[in-house]
């Protein structure tokens, strides 16, 4: 191998290493954002929204199939500006309304672009798919630039999710040509997994009430719970408020 190409090779190399440790920086960011969000929605609402958090980066081999299905340039650049599913986020979340509840948590936070989000619970997708997308810009600080990268993040309940996993295997098993049948079949589960999550929701609400109630008989107004500790609130506190 000639030297000018060895040489060519590491600088490629280092390129690339920039380039997918730029993600990687932005996936930190955005996950730190949604474990404070996720911490905070416990304190206030008493229960915890989210389920699970996964993250990942598309792999090199992954995204030059995507440049090559839709045609995009291939470079750095364009790369960047159109494969925007690089560092990808899935929120699983207990309820529907919480969806919607740290979308638009993340959504008003200051740094953060929206870019797109498209509403596959409000609008399934004809196979049945549900799920809300977001592309969003967060801006990541190294030693000597600032970027601003994109994440795409999925949020949908766990019924959502369970059907989701359940079709991808099913889509490759097939090599992308699902049974008619097997088709029919994900879509009715796919409505059961609606129904599901609207009746889950509607108990939430119904316990919510009930706790709400007896809270209020219980609760000691001078006494205060943070991070699992019992403060007592001074009276002198209260009566200047
Ligand atoms: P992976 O490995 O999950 O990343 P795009 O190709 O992303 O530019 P599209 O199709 O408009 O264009 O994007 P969309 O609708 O936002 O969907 C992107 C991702 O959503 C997919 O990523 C899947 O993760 C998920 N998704 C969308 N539709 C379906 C579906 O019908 N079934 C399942 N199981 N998942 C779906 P990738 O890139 O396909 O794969």
């Amino acid at each position: 191998m000639v030297a000018g190409t060895v040489n060519n090779l590491k600088t490629l190399k280092v390129e690339l290493t920039r380039f997918m440790m730029s993600y990687k920086f932005a996936l930190h960011e955005m996950n730190t954002k949604i474990d404070i969000l996720k911490q905070e929605f416990h304190y206030i609402h008493e229960y915890n929204p989210i389920e699970h958090v996964n993250s990942r980066l598309k792999a090199p081999e992954s995204i030059l199939k995507k440049v090559k299905k839709k045609g995009y340039e291939l470079s750095l650049p364009a790369i960047r500006e159109n494969v925007r599913d690089i560092a990808g986020i899935r929120i699983t979340c207990s309820f529907i309304s919480d969806i919607y509840e740290i979308s638009d948590m993340l959504q008003r936070q200051k740094d953060i672009t929206v870019i797109e989000c498209k509403d596959y619970i409000k609008n399934p997708k004809p196979n049945g798919y549900q799920s809300l997308h977001l592309i969003l810009q967060v801006p990541i600080f190294m030693s000597d630039r600032e970027e601003n990268m994109y994440v795409e993040i999925q949020i949908r309940t766990i019924a959502m999710d369970f059907w989701a996993s359940l079709e991808h295997k099913i889509y490759y098993k097939y090599n992308k040509e699902v049974p008619a049948h097997l088709t029919e079949e994900l879509k009715e589960a796919a409505d059961s997994a609606t129904k599901l999550d609207r009746k889950m929701e509607e108990i939430h609400r119904k316990m919510a009430l009930i706790k709400e109630d007896n809270n209020e008989e219980k609760e000691n107004p001078l006494e205060l719970m943070l991070l699992n500790e019992r403060f007592a609130l001074p009276e002198d506190f209260l009566e200047k408020e």
